[in-house]
C-alpha cells in the first residue's frame, strides 16, 4: 500500500464571526472528498486545511466555502 500524500494549505475567510460560522466552514470543508482535517482560527479568519492534493485542489475547497455562503481566497 502506497503512503497516502496529503498536504497543508491556508485559506482565508474572513466572514467568519463566531462558532456557527466555524461550524458551517468545517461541515462545507469536510463533505469535500479528499479532505482529511480543517483547524479553524477564528481571530486571524484561517483555515488550514489538510488534504489529499491527488483528490481534490485549492481552488475547490474555496468553492466548498463559498458554497457554504462565505468570501474565501487563498492565504
Ligand atoms: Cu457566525
Amino acid at each position: 500500500m502506497a503512503a497516502e500524500v496529503v498536504i497543508k494549505d491556508n485559506i482565508m475567510v474572513p466572514g467568519m464571526k463566531c462558532e456557527h460560522c466555524v461550524m458551517n466552514v468545517r461541515k462545507a470543508l469536510s463533505m469535500v472528498s479528499g479532505v482529511k482535517g480543517a483547524e479553524v482560527d477564528l481571530d486571524l479568519k484561517k483555515v488550514e486545511v489538510t488534504f489529499d492534493p491527488a483528490k481534490v485542489q485549492l481552488g475547490k475547497l474555496i468553492e466548498a466555502i463559498e458554497k457554504a455562503g462565505y468570501e474565501a481566497f487563498p492565504g
